[in-house]
């Protein structure tokens, strides 16, 4: 069924697929921190464990999560730490463009600065007011709802502030290196001259 909601060529599909690269880490709250580093307004790394980090702002947003492999959720209820809050707490450096969003098992993705602060975007902890599940992403995953579902890491460990761009993992293996889904943007051959570092 058509749906105004829904990007072309995706479709909702019922239930919450789990689809990931590689294994599900075993979350040990006495080793995981969460690290905010390169180009950092005051050039230091700032770092908070899973209490501190657990202890910031939490907020919601409903939004929808668009995989490239095409299945839709829709009006998902997200819980969490703005992104924006993060940013506020560890700014970076006035040169900053792009963030390396990091994860478990060095899986990474590369963001604009402006998606990264875009209002929606969402380190959450929760989906549908319940904690998230090892699958889905426990304890944090980013949630970047413009923007194709590879760009959220799940077991987001932290950032890297960076003064240029450079490919995350997906990107570098024929993804969009923007990966809007308004635009279809999948593929990497689809880049335009400027959409990313060259290949
Ligand atoms: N760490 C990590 N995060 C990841 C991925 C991955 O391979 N590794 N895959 C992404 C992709 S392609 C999608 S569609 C979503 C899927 O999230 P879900 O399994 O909760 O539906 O996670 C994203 N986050
Ligand atoms: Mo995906």
């Amino acid at each position: 069924m058509w749906d105004p909601r829904l990007p072309p060529g995706q479709r909702v599909q019922r239930g919450w697929p789990v689809t990931h690269y590689g294994p599900v880490p075993k979350f040990r709250a006495d080793r995981w921190e969460f690290r905010v580093f390169g180009a950092t307004a005051d050039g230091e790394k700032h770092c908070w464990t899973h209490e501190e980090f657990a202890a910031l702002p939490y907020e919601t947003v409903v939004a929808d999560l668009h995989c490239v492999a095409k299945f839709s959720m829709l009006d998902a209820e997200w819980g969490g730490v703005r992104a924006r809050a993060v940013l506020d707490l560890a700014p970076p450096a006035p040169e900053v463009t792009h963030v390396m969003v990091w994860a478990e098992y060095g899986f990474s993705s590369n963001l604009r600065l402006s998606d990264f602060t875009a209002e929606q975007t969402m380190f959450a902890t929760h989906c549908g007011g319940e904690l998230l599940t090892a699958e889905h992403g426990f304890p944090l995953r980013l949630v970047v709802p413009h923007l194709y579902a590879w760009k959220g890491p799940k077991w987001v460990r932290g950032i890297e502030y960076m003064t240029a761009d450079r490919r995350g993992f997906w990107e570098e293996r024929g993804y969009h290196n923007i990966g809007d889904p308004w635009r279809e943007q999948r593929y990497s051959y689809q880049e335009q001259r400027g959409e990313g570092p060259e290949l």
